[in-house]
């Protein structure tokens, strides 16, 4: 069986982003992959993060796992913290990443972007990820394709750990969706939804309440043309709104083309928010249950331990192959 792993940061309130990105390939690939999915709280503070939201938006991020419909019994679900070897594995794979490589990480370059002072923590990022997917030898990575140029370097480090210290680690493929997997901001269709982003109008939550979707995609901007059209290239914004739909009720571009022929913005963008209302309702009503029950924290434990065993075995034998001495 092949082995998966991903993770999201618990850096703000998940959006349909991540959703539709990440989370909704989580499901697909548990029936017949061994997945490990994380919560990558050690991801998180490479930006400043406030103490009590960190803890309470990495337990948030575990709980919407459970509630998107990621089973614990088919794949573990942890938090990267918990794992020590994910530091200790991206520290030695640091020492095998250059400058330049880390400098040419576009979301590097657009988070530093303004910034006075920039911790070092955001310029390795990419060399611990490495580490979260080599630590499990992991086949095959489900990210959005925002993140494909993180995988990249990450195949490079493992060629050229492979390299200089013989053939060891799997070298990942990414696993990307074709539609819509790049869900962009309401507010501007050239940057992607972040759950970071300073402005709540900008993205839609998966605990957002059904009033605020619909707020939030009635003001999401589009183009004065009024033509529900999908053209990327033209018409950025109406198009985004489209993948977002195409996602949520399952259809196709042509058919909500053809839906909308001759309507204007007005009633696509109301059918949308009642769309996207209704797909998170059924999310948001088990994520709550899960928070009274408490079974997060046994899921967080065991799915700790599930990955700590591959983790351990890793760490011995990269330690080993790099020179240095066990202790026995
Ligand atoms: N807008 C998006 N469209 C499609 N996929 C997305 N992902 C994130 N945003 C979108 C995918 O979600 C996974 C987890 O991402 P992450 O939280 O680890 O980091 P990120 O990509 O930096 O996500 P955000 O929401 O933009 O967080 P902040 O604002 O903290 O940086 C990844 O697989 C990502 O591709």
């Amino acid at each position: 069986m092949k082995r998966v792993l991903s993770g999201i940061q618990p850096s703000g309130q998940l959006t349909i982003g991540n959703y539709i990105g990440a989370m909704k390939n989580f499901v697909k690939l548990q029936e017949d992959h061994e997945c490990f999915f994380m919560v990558v709280d050690l991801h998180a503070i490479t930006v400043p993060q406030e103490p009590a939201m960190l803890r309470e938006q990495s337990e948030q991020v575990a709980a919407l796992y459970i509630a998107a419909g990621i089973d614990p019994t088919k794949a573990a679900i942890f938090l990267q913290s918990h794992v020590p070897q994910h530091a200790e594995l991206g520290w030695l794979l640091t020492t095998l990443t250059n400058m330049g490589e880390l400098e040419r990480m576009t979301q590097f370059k657009d988070k530093a972007a303004g910034k006075d002072s920039v911790g070092a923590g955001l310029f390795v990022y990419p060399s611990l990820m490495a580490a979260d997917i080599l630590l499990y030898n992991a086949d095959l990575v489900p990210v959005g394709d925002d993140q494909k140029q993180h995988l990249e370097l990450t195949r490079d480090i493992a060629g050229r750990f492979n390299h200089r210290f013989g053939e060891f680690f799997h070298v990942p493929e990414p696993y990307i969706p074709e539609v819509g997997a790049r869900i962009m901001s309401l507010d501007d269709a050239s940057k992607k939804m972040s759950k970071s982003n300073p402005n709540p109008g900008s993205f839609i939550t998966l605990l957002d309440d059904p009033a605020a979707i619909k707020k939030k995609i009635s003001r999401a901007k589009t183009d004065s043309e009024a033509l529900v059209k999908y053209d990327p290239q033209n018409k950025p914004e109406i198009s985004n709104l489209i993948g977002i739909y195409a996602h949520v009720a399952n259809m196709s571009i042509a058919e909500i083309e053809a839906k909308y022929e001759g309507q204007m913005y007005g009633p696509f963008k109301k059918e949308l928010g009642e769309a996207v209302a209704s797909m998170i309702e059924p999310l948001q009503a088990r994520y709550h249950e899960v928070r009274k029950s408490g079974e997060l924290y046994d899921v967080l434990h065991s799915g700790a331990e599930r990955a700590q065993e591959v983790a351990e075995k890793t760490m011995d034998e990269v330690k080993k192959r790099m020179g240095f001495v066990l202790p026995r």
